[in-house]
């Protein structure tokens, strides 16, 4: 944990007490701050003060002492209504900010890499922290991550904070300037608190303010391609374009499973990463491609970064491989809660035996429609296996399973039948996971459970790095 030095005798509200909130409190805590939070949650409140943090109710009265509201990422400041503690420090003139910009106060020395994106972000912070610290850099990596990022500990000058970011924590941290700043895609999302499309790209886009180091821009959608030609008519930050499927002049990219690096202008074809079982599909080329581009921009040698994408674990949840089994490749994908997360999984493998289904978004299956031939057959589970069945019925061929558990020895049953090559059994529901899971992690972990029980003569397992660490 970094104790708060800067704010040292100041009076700072905190405003929300989950992860981020509760970890802030400590920190501003230790560094003697004096702190005032709050949690509409009666139960949040009591775990707070039973750790000895000062709750205060954020009412008008308080204002006048307060020198700054650290608001928790997930609380909404302006859409689609202002929280009242929000609005009360705006009318104060309060400073609002987040936990991330109080990082940022507290480690002027360390440099900082800062990674957002619609999707992949996870992914790519995982994999420049992994990258990083095979080649004994000293690093920390968390943000929208897992892991709050006032729980990290004080980094000197060689240090790097590697750190997901959402629209929410960018929107909380006016002093953006990170040295390496990475922008993966950007698709329609959380539309609702940033009051529409034109919202969600400006606090994306907000990664880029102040600069003056590398800006690394995915190119594969139209939004951040703009984004991208925009930055380097600016000319402020190094503009590195990256894609997973096609040349970036100037950049990095994937071309025919090869990785290529032209950031020189001299096209050098690096290594072939289309055999990483860690990450597969288009998606994980763009991914890797921003995590070699970042990865050399921060120093490395190309030959440590292709080691280390070689060896990346993988996240537990997220197409994560956890064994093989005579051949078979078994894929935990449960962090797939809604079709269009489905569909990136369903692009990466040839020939699928599917385990899909919980409790169902609104909107249908339309997004995995160009994957359909993908998929060898569907086993259907939870809330979603009528509606799924009727959608799906007669386009592949569906089994009923019921539970995780049937599906998984349904499908293992049918693989071992068929004896097909490149045969994926894998789990991406395209669903929540409430109907029979209390979330999506513990529906990864049956899953898991289910594998290790299958029979099989070579069966080999493998770890995934975890979210937090
Ligand atoms: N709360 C209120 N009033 C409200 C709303 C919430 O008091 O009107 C309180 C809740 O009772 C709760 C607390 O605020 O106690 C929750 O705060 P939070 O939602 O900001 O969640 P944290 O537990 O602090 O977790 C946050 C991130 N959550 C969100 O942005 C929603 C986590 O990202 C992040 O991992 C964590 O900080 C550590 O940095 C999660 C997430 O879902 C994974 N992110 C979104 C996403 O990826 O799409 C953006």
């Amino acid at each position: 944990m970094i104790p708060m030095k800067s704010t040292k005798g100041k009076t700072v509200a905190v405003m929300g007490l989950g992860l981020s909130g509760l970890c802030t409190a400590r920190a501003l805590m230790a560094g003697g701050a004096k702190v005032c939070a709050w949690d509409d949650s009666a139960e949040r409140r009591a775990t707070a003060e039973a750790e000895g943090v000062p709750v205060v109710a954020l009412t008008n009265g308080v204002w006048r002492d307060i020198d700054s509201l650290i608001l928790s990422p997930g609380i909404p400041h302006t859409h689609p209504t202002t929280h009242p503690v929000a609005a009360l420090a705006r009318q104060h003139g309060t400073e609002i900010i987040g936990d991330i910009e109080l990082l940022k106060r507290a480690a002027p020395d360390a440099s900082f890499i800062g990674i957002t994106g619609t999707n992949g972000k996870s992914t790519t912070t995982a994999l420049i922290g992994h990258i990083l610290k095979s080649a004994d850099v000293p690093v920390e990596i968390g943000g929208n991550l897992g892991r709050p990022a006032l729980d990290f500990a004080l980094l000197g000058s060689d240090g790097r904070y590697v750190l997901e970011l959402s629209s929410f924590q960018l929107e909380l941290t006016p002093s953006a300037g990170f040295d390496i700043a990475i922008l993966l895609n950007i698709t329609p999302d959380h539309l609702d608190r940033h009051g529409g499309m034109a919202g969600y790209i400006a606090a994306k886009r907000h990664i880029f303010d102040d600069c003056t180091g590398t800006a690394i821009i995915g190119i594969d959608d139209p939004m951040s391609a703009a984004i991208c030609a925009d930055l380097r008519k600016d000319g402020t930050a190094t503009v590195v374009p990256i894609s997973g499927s096609s040349p970036a002049p100037g950049g990095v990219y994937v071309e025919r499973g090869k990785l290529v690096d032209d950031m020189d202008g001299n096209r050098i074809e690096v290594a072939m990463i289309d055999d990483i079982v860690t990450l597969p599909g288009s998606h994980n080329a763009q991914n890797a491609a921003a995590a070699y581009a970042a990865a050399r921009k921060a120093g490395l040698p190309r030959k440590n970064i292709v080691d280390g994408l070689r060896s990346y674990p993988g996240l537990a949840h997220r197409q994560q491989l956890i064994a093989v089994i005579d051949g078979v490749r078994y894929v935990n994908d449960s962090k797939a809660t809604n079709p269009e997360a489905a569909a990136r999984a369903l692009s990466s493998y040839d020939c699928i035996y599917w385990i899909a289904g919980g409790r169902a978004k609104d909107g249908g299956l339309d997004s995995i429609e160009p994957y359909l031939s993908h998929i060898r057959h569907a086993f259907l589970i939870g809330e979603a296996t009528e509606p799924f069945a009727t959608e799906l019925g007669n386009k592949v061929d569906i089994q009923k399973s019921g539970t995780l558990e049937t599906a998984t020895r349904d499908a293992h049953e049918l693989i071992r039948q068929e004896k097909e090559d490149d045969a994926v059994l894998l789990l991406s529901p395209a669903c929540a996971s409430y109907d029979q899971y209390p979330n999506f992690e513990e529906r990864g972990r049956d899953f898991e459970r289910c594998v290790k029980a299958l029979p099989g003569t070579d069966r080999k397992f493998f770890a995934a790095a975890e979210a937090m660490s």
